[in-house]
């Protein structure tokens, strides 16, 4: 035992140990001995955010990009409270986070203090493990067992609650290196049942989890050549590869009357690490189950499972492994470039000017379909959905994917709303120098909410309605809101600008955001 090593030390080695490199953090008094400690462990790089919410998006941007955990590290209960919505998304994506949140020393915790807080009630409404260490010495086992239930397929938050005086004292060693699990197949069986089905008029596929990647993509796109099934994808998934030369699954859409009518020919449907499809909300005429009624579900791969190898098995057993990925789709019509800013023609310049390897992270909720159209035709790339619902998601992610990913383009496609969530990723960006282009669409609107509210049965918007969800007074300065946090911005307003501006920004590194005004 090294009995030079503190608490908080043994779990930084631990984590690095781990190849854990990176903690976004928020800390506080309890966690002042953790923050000390990362000056002795090199190897842990720590990153300062003004919100708990964009470490958590951040730290789970990151796991989507490098497929392993980052940590954050938190304030007491009322800081994990902060980063919970942010959880909520990782926990739909079966990220692997590890949140390591400070608490009063053991001594302390009688008295009710004003940051008293039942941390673990608080941890365990996102994470699939949560542990409370008691003592220094218990510190690199407990911090291994951690990062093992993080990794342990598909993927989970899982939280380690660290009491101060368990920091500081000392007697605490490095904890073991864990192995890494790997998903395991499905059973033969499934492979032989899923090809059966293949012969069968009305079988289609579902693809979910971590299956909408190259690999994946194009064993889909032969079993579909093949045997002419059609391919589903989940339009929540964790990261999507999409662009030229890949295959394209539809997406199943948001609303559920055309997710019905897209779903209704389906008499199979074989699902890969995904569900069968239900809508985002329940409204009063419509189902929320989107599949016909006789239509069976047959589960290829779980979420833990390895689907991509199963498809590819799946290939094998049906004979398609010489057959020609589909790959056409038609381009969508983009309106001139010198005419107002309209989704179509933001779609049509990033489809122009996107470098290849680009990381998109989604957060243009009622501009997301039209934008993805046309981004079909851009560069190979991979795309980042909000998961949860949970908007607020969009900047964090990008930070985490370009802490990630410093050699891949990060950029981040941001509805204004949902922007003002966690829009203090942006100081973070901007000191951390990340590559990071922020697209603001600037609709000055809560739009899908004005979508929403007449879908649930509010036929025309009151003026007073629409003034009670209205955020375009006082107008949102994104330029200036982007230069006070150190983010060089501009603002566009035809399409000819925004490429221009585009261009410019995709040219340089580090941070720029761009206000796309739309008309
Ligand atoms: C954490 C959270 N709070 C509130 C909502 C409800 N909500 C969904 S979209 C939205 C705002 C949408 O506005 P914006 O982001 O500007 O996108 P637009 O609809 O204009 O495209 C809100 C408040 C949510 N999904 N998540």
């Amino acid at each position: 035992m090294n009995d030079a090593m503190n608490g908080a030390e043994s779990l930084l080695r631990t984590l690095a140990a781990n190849g854990v490199d990176t903690c976004f953090m928020n800390p506080g008094t309890s966690e002042m001995r953790f923050v000390a400690a990362l000056e002795r462990v090199e190897a842990v790089r720590g990153v300062l955010c003004l919100f708990e919410g964009v470490c958590s998006g951040a730290a789970d941007g990151y796991a989507r990009m490098k497929g392993k955990p980052a940590a954050t590290l938190l304030h007491l209960g009322p800081g994990l409270a902060n980063a919970l919505s942010n959880l909520h998304n990782a926990r739909k994506a079966r990220s692997p986070v590890i949140n390591i949140v400070g608490e009063h020393t053991i001594r302390h915790q009688q008295y009710d203090a004003p940051l008293s807080a039942d941390i673990e009630a608080f941890a365990r409404t996102v994470s699939g493990y949560v542990r409370v260490v008691k003592e220094a010495s218990e510190m690199g086992q407990a911090a291994a067992e951690t990062i093992a239930a993080a990794i342990t397929p598909p993927g989970q938050v899982a939280t380690l609650i660290v009491p101060a005086d368990v920091s500081w004292t000392e007697g605490g060693e490095c904890g073991p290196v864990v192995a890494r699990p790997l998903r395991p197949l499905p059973e033969s069986q499934a492979i032989g049942r899923a090809a059966s089905l293949l012969q069968l008029e009305g079988t289609a596929l579902l693809l979910g989890g971590t299956t909408i990647n190259d690999r994946a993509l194009a064993a889909a796109g032969r079993l579909s050549a093949r045997t002419g099934a059609q391919v589903f994808a989940d339009r929540n998934a964790s990261r999507i590869a999409s662009g030229r030369g890949r295959f394209h699954p539809h997406t199943v859409p948001y609303f559920p009357e055309p997710a019905i009518a897209l779903l209704a020919g389906v008499r199979n449907l074989i699902v890969v690490e995904s569900q069968a499809p239900v809508s985002f909300f329940g409204y009063p005429e419509t189902p929320s189950y989107l599949l016909p009624e006789e239509c069976q579900v047959f589960v290829l791969a779980e979420r833990d499972e390895d689907g991509t190898g199963a498809l590819e098995a799946l290939v094998e057993e049906c004979g398609a492994v010489g057959a020609a990925i589909p790959g056409d789709v038609p381009e969508p019509a983009a309106g001139p470039d010198s005419g107002p800013l309209t989704a179509h023609s933001i779609g049509a310049a990033l489809a122009a000017c996107l470098p290849e390897q680009a990381i998109l992270s989604d957060e243009m909720v009622s501009a997301s379909a039209p934008v993805v159209s046309h981004l079909v035709h851009a560069a190979p790339h991979d795309r980042m959905p909000v998961t949860g619902g949970s908007i607020g998601q969009g900047l964090p992610a990008a930070l985490g994917a370009a802490c990630a990913c410093p050699d891949r383009k990060v950029i981040a496609l941001e509805a204004d709303g949902s922007a003002m969530y966690t829009l203090q990723s942006l100081w973070t960006m901007a000191r951390e120098n990340l590559d990071v282009v922020v697209i603001i669409f600037a609709n000055r609107r809560y739009q899908i909410l004005e979508i929403e509210m007449r879908r649930v049965g509010v036929a025309a918007l009151s003026e007073r309605t629409r003034e009670s969800i209205d955020i375009g007074r006082p107008r949102l300065d994104w330029v200036r809101l982007s230069e006070g946090m150190g983010v060089r911005a501009t603002r566009a307003t035809n399409g000819a600008e925004l490429r221009t501006q585009l261009q410019t920004a995709i040219e340089e590194r580090g941070p720029r955001l761009i206000e796309a005004v739309l008309s």
